[in-house]
């Protein structure tokens, strides 16, 4: 149940029901969440024969109304979760895709909110910070109601690879990839802790050189690329990073994720969303943690925030 909704049945609506897309539902329809999830997409037979393939699944997971829907389905909605949008071709970046997806988003964003959608967006479509901002301009939200999926699914890399290096559970890594979910992100290495020990001091008993933890940083920012040229699309990876947000805010979680959030003064920013860990639950962004950054650090945060304001207003003009 929702407590500050006080209700008892949840609802998502999802957007898009691609490579992405599906693989979230599938995720949520794994871990039991939310009692009716409903697809949205331009495609309606796709989204029609995925619901009744979904709803197969609930036989050995959790009961679920799973069906194909229209905008209309997002007025009692607790969130709406958007994956529509071109994705990356071989060769080319995340930015690149302002245009079109800008386009198929204000195309979205305008019914779900006539409809009295009233609950939480979380955007993942690329480029994710830019079309996160836009989702808050094109719906008129509070802020707070606005998540972008940001760095979550960098981070999940960086700690992946990480704790391969290390020798540890990825999941008590605490180190966290920041900025533009994309080319300009960065590894926040001096603030990440393991077991509470510095990371930087336990890397370093390892025998972990900077050189190391550089490639490290890099490989994660390429890593995409590298399962793109593979396989042509990403898609396991964020789809459960996208599960892991919804679980914060349908069950109030006050969860220290991250995301792409929206900034106000940290790290001397504002009028942005970009990567970073936040408090997420019920009511969306509960507050923005500010890492205590590196001077280095620090300026790559605003490098990346600078490109970013950069596309979004050319985007956006
Ligand atoms: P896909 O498999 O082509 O799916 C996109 C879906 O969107 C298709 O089913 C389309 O029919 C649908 N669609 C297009 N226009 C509309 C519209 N106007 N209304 C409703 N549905 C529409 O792409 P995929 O699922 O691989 O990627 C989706 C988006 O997620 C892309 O922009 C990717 O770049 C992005 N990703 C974001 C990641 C992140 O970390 N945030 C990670 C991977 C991909």
């Amino acid at each position: 149940m929702n407590i500050l909704t006080n209700k008892n049945h949840q609802k998502v609506v999802l957007v898009g029901d691609g490579a992405v897309g599906s693989s979230y539902a599938y995720s949520m329809m794994n871990q039991g969440l939310a009692e009716e999830f409903v697809i949205v997409d331009v495609i309606k037979e796709r989204t029609e024969g995925d619901a009744l393939d979904l709803e197969d699944a609930q036989v050995f997971t959790a009961p679920k109304k799973v069906y194909s829907g229209d905008y209309s389905d997002c007025s009692d909605a607790d969130v709406v979760v958007i994956t529509a949008g071109a994705p990356q071709k071989p060769g080319e970046t995340r930015l690149d895709l302002v245009n079109k997806n800008l386009k198929i988003l204000s195309s979205i964003v305008k019914p779900v909110v006539e409809s009295g959608f009233d609950g939480i967006f979380v955007v993942a479509a690329n480029p994710v910070d830019v079309l996160t901002y836009a989702t808050w301009k094109f719906s008129g939200f509070p802020k707070e109601k606005v998540i972008g999926s940001g760095t979550s699914l960098d981070t999940s890399r960086l700690r992946v690879a990480l704790a391969k290096k290390l020798n540890v559970d990825p999941r008590n890594v605490d180190a966290y990839i920041m900025g533009e979910h994309g080319d300009s992100e960065f590894a926040a290495y001096s603030a990440a802790t393991v077991g509470s020990k510095p990371f930087l001091k336990f890397a370093e008993e390892k025998g972990i050189t900077q050189d190391d933890l550089d490639k490290i940083e890099d490989q994660t920012r390429n890593k995409a690329y590298e399962i793109i040229n593979r396989k042509g699309a990403t898609f396991y990876g964020v789809a459960t990073c996208l599960m892991r947000i919804t679980k914060a805010i349908l069950r109030d979680e006050n969860a220290v994720l991250p995301i792409g959030a929206a900034l106000n003064g940290e790290y001397g920013l504002d009028d942005i969303f970009i990567g970073t860990p936040a408090v997420i639950n019920a009511q969306g962004l509960a507050s923005v943690i500010e890492v205590p950054l590196s001077d280095k650090e620090l300026a790559a945060m605003k490098s990346s925030a600078e490109t970013l304001k950069k596309v979004t207003k050319d985007g956006l003009a």
